[in-house]
């Protein structure tokens, strides 16, 4: 009676083994892992960054002039650059304003670079921004030398390292360096 009890465990401690074994074989067995800022069944849809974060302002191309008329008396304008949400309006939430850069010429080829020492992080990154260039002369009266609206993220043109914010009509171009925040 012993063996017969004994023999009986062993048999379904084999069969159990065997069991599993199979249901293993036949269920996958590693999940579908999609890249960094995509779900869905295969990976395509975009994920809604909750931040943007800007760490470089890099300043392409901008009027020398003011329809003519030199910037400053006898030199090149001082830029600075200003970024905000909203339309460019007098409603438009600052996030940020540069220092200036002295004397800047644009060539069509060079560009100045503007680094803010805390990352500028957009919060809300589907809302419209602005941002514009601005020649400094002094806190109270500084000149407005060309502004655009942007919006930082796009649902369907996946996550660029660098946005461009330009407009064909006009002399203006910034790229920003950016990173985004799931
Ligand atoms: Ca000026
Ligand atoms: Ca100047």
């Amino acid at each position: 009676m012993k063996k017969f009890i004994f023999k009986s465990v062993l048999l379904l401690i084999v069969s159990t083994s065997l069991l599993s074994c199979s249901s293993d074989d036949s269920e996958p067995t590693e999940p579908l892992v999609c890249p960094t800022g995509y779900n869905g069944i295969d990976c395509t849809t975009q994920i809604t960054p909750t931040r943007i974060v800007i760490s470089k302002i890099r300043v392409k191309l901008f009027p020398n002039t003011n329809g003519g008329n030199n910037w400053d008396i006898g030199s090149a304008p001082d830029i600075f650059v200003r970024l905000g949400i909203g339309d460019g309006s007098a409603s438009t939430v600052v996030l940020f304003t540069s220092d200036y850069i002295a004397d800047a010429v644009s060539d069509g080829t060079n560009f100045f670079d503007f680094t803010p020492n805390t990352p500028i992080e957009l919060l809300f990154p589907t809302q419209q921004h602005a941002i514009i260039l601005g020649d400094y002369d002094s806190t109270s009266s500084n000149e407005f030398m060309g502004g655009l609206v942007f919006n930082p993220y796009n649902s369907t043109g996946g996550f660029p390292t660098t946005i461009t914010v330009n407009n064909s009509s006009i002399p203006l171009r910034f790229e920003l360096t950016v990173s985004y925040v799931f």
